[in-house]
């Protein structure tokens, strides 16, 4: 999404709130087409997520072959992430950022369906792989989706010869296509924010707003302490190496990923910096790219408190267990992101669609997701160099002496 589309989207968002506010009957009447808005997002959820995950799942297949570095990759962005996706958990039952206005109270459109869901757990685990994929489609039973797309991949990267590549090449395209629709739709985002917005002040008055502003805080808040202290604390007891000069060194690249709002922008420099202080080729070449996709740090921290946000603004009370859940979700569908703006809010629009969790919070979030895409971005970038070294170290295979004649430089070549 570029900058000006991001200013149109937030004007949306202001000028809906102030037009909701004061004309509130006019807001309430918009309503179908902010509801129009967020079909248009949700139609493309599921085959972007199944044929991302069938494309990212045929990787892992050729990641066998790369042993231990993928599997110790894999296992480092489980763990961190997971820290993180429970950092955020916690931070949202401690400072409830949703909570000051429940939109089941204002009875919004059909978004009240999911208040007072119960999660069985034993029968949704029973029931994870689909007797029927189209109805798990047609349900949007997400996890089951995530089952069969993750078999399937693994599967096409086991066909040998034309029929596997072609079959790669075709989820591939479709899982370009997906996120080019996605841009397509942000380009109305403007008009469907506006009517959102408009219809949230409309309806329950300028007090919706407090606690979208109370997210932003509260996920920023939760990036500052990812960034420095989880960071700082890992690379001195885990890594053993100075986290901040080697922040310092790739600064210039923090910026740009905020700016950008796209890890991909940064990561050729990411590879070089990571070897120029000790990663070999080999590794870096692996797991940075890997990491764009399966340890987005920043938008793990996002994902949690923005559930919580969502759920909180809708009324839900979700029971430990069904928190636990959807961490358990959020591991999962957050891995096979594209670094590219607006990658985690399609993640969160996946698994809100998952576990039920009322739309219109979700839309709120859309509004000034390129505020907090920005911040997650910057953090996701920080944490690719983090893992490269940490499995470089666990590989026996990092360089001490240019690290140290790196920070002897105080900065990149
Ligand atoms: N913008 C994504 C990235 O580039 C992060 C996100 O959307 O969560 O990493």
């Amino acid at each position: 999404m570029n900058k000006k589309l991001a200013i149109y989207i937030f004007s949306g968002l202001i000028l809906g709130a102030i037009v909701g506010l004061m004309f509130p009957s006019f807001g309430v009447a918009i309503q179908p087409v902010g509801k129009m808005f967020i079909n248009l997002i949700e139609m493309v959820i599921i085959p972007l997520v199944f044929s991302a995950l069938v494309v990212g799942a045929s990787g892992i297949a050729d990641m066998k072959k790369m042993g231990r570095i993928g599997l110790k990759s894999i296992i480092w962005f489980e763990f961190i992430t997971t820290i993180i996706l429970v950092l955020g958990l916690v931070l949202a039952n401690v400072l409830h950022p949703g909570l000051g206005v429940h939109i089941q109270q204002a009875n919004v459109g059909d978004y009240s369906a999911a208040k007072g869901q119960k999660i069985d757990i034993i029968s949704m685990i029973v029931n994870i792989p689909p007797s029927n994929l189209v109805k798990a489609m047609y349900n949007g039973s997400m996890l089951s989706i995530v089952f069969f797309a993750t078999i399937l991949g693994l599967a096409i990267a086991s066909v040998t010869g034309e029929a596997g590549k072609v079959a790669i090449r075709f989820f591939e395209g479709i899982s370009q296509a997906t996120f080019t629709i996605i841009r397509w739709v942000m380009q109305v985002a403007p008009i469907g924010v506006f009517a959102l917005s408009a219809y949230a002040a409309g309806n329950y008055g300028i007090k919706v707003f407090l606690p979208l502003a109370k997210a932003i805080g509260v996920m920023y808040l939760g990036l500052a302490i990812v960034l420095c202290v989880l960071f700082p604390l890992v690379s001195k007891f885990i890594l053993h190496v100075p986290f901040f000069k080697l922040f310092r060194g790739i600064l210039d690249l923090f910026i740009i990923a905020f700016s950008t709002a796209s890890s991909e922008a940064v990561m050729p420099q990411l590879i070089e910096f990571v070897e120029e202080i000790g990663v070999p080729k080999s590794i870096s070449s692996f797991v940075i790219p890997l990491g764009l996709s399966w340890n987005d740090d920043g938008t793990s921290l996002y994902l949690s408190v923005a559930a919580m946000f969502v759920a909180q603004l809708g009324g839900l009370h979700l029971s430990i267990s069904q928190e636990a859940v959807m961490i358990l979700m959020l591991v999962v569908t957050s891995k096979g992101m594209a670094g590219v703006p607006m990658a985690g809010f399609v993640v969160l629009l996946t698994t809100a669609t998952a576990v039920g969790l009322p739309m219109q919070g979700i839309a709120l979030l859309a509004a000034v997701d390129r505020v907090l895409d920005m911040a997650r971005t910057a953090v996701n970038v920080i944490g690719h160099p983090v893992a490269a070294i940490a499995v470089a170290k666990w590989e026996k295979e990092f360089d001490e002496s240019k690290l140290q004649q790196f920070l002897k430089n105080g900065k990149r070549s």
